[in-house]
């Protein structure tokens, strides 16, 4: 990592994790614990309760809102001072990568923070919170989270940039992802068929595993900073 020229990071639920954001292996809690997230996070589980995947979004933005970086999301930002070109491809919708001062960040599966409307995807500042059901754009379509639902296309350029970026990383680090969710998932075959040299932090092993050429096994929040620990340690 010390003599890469770039590196790029996949990061899924996982590196939130730490910041008490759950993962969507987490089992749901509460009054949504009989809810299904892959059934929730669709087009037709909008459309078939749009008040009650509405209300889904604005707890789960709350935590967000609430949830701090953690030493993993600040680790990740402090290699962009010790190598060339870092590119955060996060999976992650929660917005922690730029908090924690990461600069070079793809958001595969968009942002929580943003809204835009069903029909038209007119983007949509400020939305009142604690409605109880979505807001109608000027255009009358009812508003949604910005976000990439089960079923649809990840935004054709980030998913271009992406590809693009990871084919020309000399390392891929893969952190907190289950590696499940296509197209992300496919990242990490791709890096290595590119000749990335391909390293893995989970705490457990994952779809990935198999191919990696280093598993760090553990969380993110305790192994990044070791990493960044022995990269200053290197005198390269
Ligand atoms: C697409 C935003 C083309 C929303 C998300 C049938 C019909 C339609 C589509 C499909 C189909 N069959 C397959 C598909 C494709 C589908 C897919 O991949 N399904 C899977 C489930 C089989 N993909 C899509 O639909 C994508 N679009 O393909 O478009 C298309 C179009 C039409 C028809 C066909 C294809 C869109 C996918 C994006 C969905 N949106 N999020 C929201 O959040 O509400 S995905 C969401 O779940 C997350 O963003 C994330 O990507 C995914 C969960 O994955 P992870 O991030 O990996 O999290 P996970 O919980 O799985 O794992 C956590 C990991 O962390 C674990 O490994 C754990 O060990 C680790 N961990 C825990 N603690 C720590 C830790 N690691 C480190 N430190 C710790 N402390």
């Amino acid at each position: 990592m010390r003599q890469a020229r770039k590196l790029a990071v996949l990061t899924g639920a996982g590196v939130s994790r730490e910041s008490g954001i759950p993962t969507f292996r987490d089992a749901q809690t509460g009054l949504w614990a009989s809810y299904d997230p892959a059934r929730l996070a669709t087009p037709q589980g909008f459309l078939a309760d749009p008040p009650l995947v509405w209300r889904w979004y604005d707890m789960r933005r709350a935590i967000v809102l609430d949830a701090q970086p953690n030493p993993g999301h600040l680790a990740l930002s402090e290699m962009e001072e010790m190598i060339p070109s870092v590119v955060i491809i996060t999976q992650n919708i929660d917005g922690l990568h730029a908090r924690a001062g990461s600069r070079d960040i793809i958001e595969l599966h968009g942002n929580i923070a943003r809204y835009k409307c069903f029909e038209n995807e007119h983007p949509q500042a400020d939305v009142q919170p604690g409605l109880g059901e979505p807001p109608r754009c000027s255009c009358g379509s009812l508003l949604r989270p910005d976000v990439v639902w089960f079923g649809e296309n990840l935004p054709p350029a980030a998913l271009e940039r992406a590809f693009s970026e990871i084919r020309s990383a000399q390392v891929a680090l893969v952190v907190g992802t289950s590696g499940l969710v296509q197209p992300a998932a496919s990242l990490p075959f791709i890096a290595r068929h590119h000749g990335a040299y391909l390293v893995e932090v989970n705490p457990e092993e994952t779809a990935t595993t198999i191919i990696a050429d280093c598993f760090l096994q553990g969380r993110s929040g305790e192994i990044l900073p070791r990493i960044v620990e022995a990269m200053r340690d290197l005198k390269v």
